[in-house]
């Protein structure tokens, strides 16, 4: 009996390797045509739904962003929800001013105004805002913001709703100044934003 399981076993053992073998080839042909860096092919495939966003010279999708990068940066100065993404604010800054884009006239729609910060301190995931959002879900930024940094004599405007609704507030909450923390009552809560104060 014994002896006759080792040879059932070694029957079965024999024939795996060759199982593993086929299972390696076909996954070979499957992934070999792609054919990108470890680093592309880290990002999803192109095309996708929702909301999208320019990141390293593709379009990606916004929500696989910001749910797979710990802290990226994203931008609208190409336009009203056209969103260009990097992966840390210096270097989104640092694309604003190879692309001359500074920031002044706070009144003048598509300038930058203000960046709104995922956590408390400037930290996390942030968006520089050149435009007015009625529904700030539209750039991923729904009841998210923990922060607030405004472009020197610039002012925002912020709504706990979208469609600029103060909800319970009683009216919009203003920021002139920097805030590293918008507080415990408006902490991811805000749904729209508009400049000035
Ligand atoms: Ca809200």
């Amino acid at each position: 009996m014994e002896r006759m399981n080792t040879k059932m076993n070694n029957k079965s053992f024999d024939r795996n390797p060759r199982g593993a073998r086929w299972a390696g080839l076909l996954g070979l042909l499957l992934v070999a045509p792609v054919g990108c860096g470890p680093e592309e092919s880290q990002l999803p495939e192109e095309g996708g739904s929702g909301v999208m966003a320019s990141y390293r010279g593709t379009q990606v999708s916004l929500e696989w962003l910001l749910r797979n990068r710990e802290a990226v940066s994203c931008d609208d100065h190409l336009g009203h929800g056209i969103i260009s993404c990097y992966d840390s604010h210096p270097e989104m800054m640092a694309s604003l001013e190879s692309g001359k884009v500074s920031a002044q006239a706070c009144g003048t729609h598509g300038t930058q105004y203000a960046t709104i910060w995922e956590h408390f301190g400037y930290s996390g995931s942030s968006f520089t805002l050149f435009y007015d959002y009625s529904n700030l879900g539209s750039i991923g930024w729904n009841d998210r913001i923990s922060a607030v940094q405004v472009v020197s004599g610039c002012s925002a405007r912020f709504f706990q709703n979208a469609g600029y609704d103060s909800g319970a507030f009683g009216g919009p909450i203003p920021y002139s100044e920097n805030t590293w923390y918008v507080g415990d009552v408006f902490n991811d809560q805000f749904s729209s934003v508009s400049r000035g104060g």
